[in-house]
């Protein structure tokens, strides 16, 4: 095609508005969180996400737009605290919120340049999407593959907007506010993609600093795909201490198994030091190979472990429908005056995607967990999350 300066920034451009509709429902069994009996909200939330290629010439230029928007379906004061909407100062959960991110993004080769405020997705920030809206950061970045296989990055953010606010917040730890956010990381993938080797150092300056190294292989055995991954977290306070002396370590490590429409997965994560995990506050703890819905096994000196089973029923002629269920116990808890306490969740997602027709995409999922802990509040909890990406360009 004859090119315009910004064919490029057009063609390859993609929209897609997502409505989500999330109906959320802890039920506490011993009214240990804030006196309450449970925490319920359902919200329908509209999420944009515009994407523009890169207009032509040795340097692309482009945008992206993130527009999210949620709209309180109900939730009232006595059953606040699900994170799925803001809190107003008198207790209320607000009636709708949202937020926009920009971000302009320059590529020369394969080198990508971003400034602005999106959902960042790294093993040492990882941002949050499991309520009405995702977790946004402002900041910047470059991602860099201009070798074959090796996928270097490097970045600072500044700001956080967490999955229930509208509001943008400097970059904290435990509520302890540091100054940026710097991260470098680099990913490197050999054997034919199937070993990964990754190193990345972050600092939450004047609060924390955390170095992981993550090593990942797959295995195809006969009728079986094995799969490793092993994790190393090692991490400490920095500059001026802001949050004082921090120590965490984690040791981990999630060994899979799959073959036809069975997976199972055994995983081992340990934590050693005094502090819990290090990480900016409402992000996911999915690094962690025990994270799951309600929890994330990641208290001082806690050790845990999982066993999990996936099953798709396209082996019983309904695709589209998959089924999860794990089950993950944590001992070793140091943490309220004791050093023995334990805990155990048992999650389950029972999942299905309509595959044709014209809601075809438009997805059904229903999680069920139950967590049972020594210190802290015992739950019950369901959730019901409809999902469907209305493809606009
Ligand atoms: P301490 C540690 C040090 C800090 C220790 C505490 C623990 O990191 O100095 O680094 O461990 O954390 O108690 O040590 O802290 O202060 O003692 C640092 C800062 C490191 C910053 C790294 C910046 C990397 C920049 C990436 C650049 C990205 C894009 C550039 C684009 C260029 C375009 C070119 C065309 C550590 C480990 C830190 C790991 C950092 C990872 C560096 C990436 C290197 C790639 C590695 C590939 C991995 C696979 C190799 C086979
Ligand atoms: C997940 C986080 C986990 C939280 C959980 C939650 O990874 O750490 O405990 O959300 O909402 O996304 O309880």
């Amino acid at each position: 095609p004859t090119a315009t300066h910004a064919a490029g920034f057009v063609e390859d451009a993609k929209v897609t508005l997502g409505l989500r509709n999330y109906y959320f429902n802890r039920n506490f069994l011993n009214h240990t969180q804030n006196n309450q009996a449970q925490a319920e909200a359902w919200t329908q939330s509209f999420i944009l996400d515009a994407r523009s290629g890169f207009t032509q010439g040795t340097v692309g230029f482009g945008l992206d737009v993130l527009g999210l928007y949620s709209v309180k379906l109900d939730g009232d004061r006595d059953v606040a605290n699900s994170q799925m909407l803001p809190i107003h100062d008198d207790g209320r959960p607000a009636d709708d919120f949202g937020r926009t991110a920009v971000t302009a993004k320059a590529k020369i080769s394969k080198t990508e340049l971003k400034v602005g405020e999106w959902f960042a997705v790294l093993p040492i920030l990882r941002a949050d999407d499991g309520r009405s809206l995702p977790q946004t950061f402002q900041g910047a970045q470059i991602t860099s593959n201009e070798f074959d296989g090796l996928n270097l990055y490097g970045g600072q953010f500044w700001k956080n907007s967490q999955r229930h606010d509208a509001s943008r917040e400097d970059m904290s730890f435990n509520g302890i506010e540091g100054d940026d956010f710097n991260f470098g990381g680099g990913e490197y993938r050999f054997n034919g993609n199937s070993t990964m080797l990754g190193a990345w150092h972050a600092r939450l300056e004047d609060v924390y600093k955390q170095s992981f190294v993550q090593l990942t292989h797959s295995q195809p055995v006969g009728d079986w795909v094995l799969g490793a991954n092993l994790g190393y977290f090692n991490g400490k306070e920095e500059g001026a201490a802001k949050a004082g002396n921090l120590d965490n370590k984690v040791y981990q490590g999630s060994f899979s198994a799959k073959t036809g429409n069975n997976g199972f997965t055994l995983s081992y994560q340990r934590l050693s030091g005094d502090t819990k995990f290090l990480r900016i506050d409402g992000t996911s703890g999915g690094t962690l190979v025990n994270d799951g819905f309600t929890a994330s096994f990641d208290a001082p000196e806690e050790r845990s472990w999982q066993v999990r089973h996936d099953y798709n029923f396209a082996g019983l002629g309904i695709p589209g429908l998959t089924l999860m269920n794990r089950y993950t116990s944590g001992s070793n808890i140091h943490t309220g005056g004791r050093t023995d306490a334990e805990e155990w969740a048992r999650e389950s997602e029972l999942a299905y995607t309509i595959q044709e027709g014209s809601l075809k995409n438009l997805s059904i999922r229903w999680r069920n967990s139950s967590v049972r802990r020594d210190v802290g509040a015992d739950a019950d909890e369901n959730r019901l999350i409809i999902n469907y990406p209305l493809s606009i360009l």
